[in-house]
């Protein structure tokens, strides 16, 4: 067989092969793009080579603004997002919003402006929306919530909601707690570092919590006082319970960057973290899963940041008018010092 014969036929094959396996998300060759600031505090946009398109060979444009970098978690959350925007070829505007509403609302109407294909946002706190995202639905951009909720009831005005059950994530500290505390003769007195004021996790991880140690009322809440999901405003507030109360049985964090400063004012004060202090913390990072297999966190609930693949599935999904589920849950556990210990290796994040 001549080979000069068949040489356009394997090589016409070999172009099917590649398009059939490769599809339009694969990564490509070229690695994320240089940033440049369009607008907002802190904007960058990245891009990779080739992947998804909108249509026409255009490359798929999506404006994310971020919560912030205030936690251990928001830093993985971030991470996931960029590699999976690199990955699946998305041009991706990111913005941080250093925990202020209004630099959202400012980055979600620059995004409108520069007609981006999709918006992304996690709300730093669940009201004061539906303005701008009304402004988003007439310019005929989707909107996608992930990681925190927002308290509008006009469902319109977002296509889906990617993130945890952070009702559920409270009712697993809770149920841990009444488990260790089933047979208490005496009250139990718990401290509570509360979530940014407002936010969907501090309101629901607190609503999730309450409803399950309702059920003991030796279990009480003595003082509750929000950390604003940083370490230092935890180790702060934690230091003025220490001050202002000499019997604190339990700490409840509502995550682990409150609960690791909490820490350091328990160990300053004298007093040993997860024995003189039983703590509970949320989120499940790699510092927090530390001091979990150190005894000084006795349970530890995870709270998935690695919403980036879910995210761009989604981004992609509505750019090709496919149907998205209006609610997408985050699969995550939770672990007791042990456990943490065990699973430490293997962590992500
Ligand atoms: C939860 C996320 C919370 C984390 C905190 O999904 O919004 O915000 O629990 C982070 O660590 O700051």
């Amino acid at each position: 067989m001549n080979v000069r014969k068949i040489l356009p036929i394997v090589l016409l094959a070999a172009c099917l092969i590649v398009t059939a396996c490769g599809g339009g998300n694969q990564p490509s060759s070229g690695g994320g793009g240089g940033g440049s600031d369009s607008n907002g505090p802190s904007t960058q946009s990245t891009e990779s080579g080739g992947g998804s398109s909108s249509g026409a060979g255009k490359k798929i444009v999506l404006g994310f603004s971020q919560v912030g970098a205030e936690s251990g978690w928001r830093t993985a959350n971030t991470e996931s997002i960029k590699e999976a925007a690199a990955a699946a070829g998305i041009e991706l505007k990111f913005s941080d919003a250093q925990q202020k509403q209004e630099n959202q609302i400012k980055a979600i109407r620059s995004f409108i402006q520069q007609k981006v294909d999709v918006i992304a946002f996690s709300p730093v706190v669940e009201s004061g929306w539906e303005t701008v995202l009304r402004e988003a639905k007439e310019a005929g951009i989707p909107v996608i919530l992930t990681d925190r909720a927002i308290d509008s009831d006009d469902e319109s005005l977002y296509v889906t909601f990617i993130g945890s059950d952070f009702v559920e994530e409270g009712r697993r500290a809770g149920r841990w707690l009444l488990e260790q505390f089933k047979d208490a003769t005496e009250p139990v007195n718990i401290v509570e570092l509360q979530g940014t004021t407002g936010s969907a996790p501090a309101i629901d991880r607190k609503a999730g919590f309450e409803e399950v140690i309702r059920e003991n009322p030796n279990l009480r809440i003595i003082a509750s006082q929000t950390g604003d999901f940083t370490r230092a405003k935890g180790k702060e507030v934690m230091q003025s319970f220490l001050q202002a109360h000499k019997d604190i049985d339990v700490l409840y964090a509502h995550n682990d960057d409150m609960g690791l400063g909490a820490i350091q004012a328990i160990e300053a004060a004298g007093l040993v973290p997860g024995k003189d202090i039983i703590i509970i913390t949320v989120d499940a990072i790699r510092d927090g899963m530390q001091a979990a297999a150190e005894g000084k966190i006795n349970f530890i609930v995870e709270c998935n940041p690695l919403l980036g693949p879910q995210l761009m599935e989604a981004v992609i999904a509505v750019v090709e008018g496919r149907e998205v589920p209006k609610r997408i849950v985050t699969e995550e556990g939770a672990f007791t010092s042990e456990e943490a210990k065990a699973a430490l290796p293997y962590r992500k994040y």
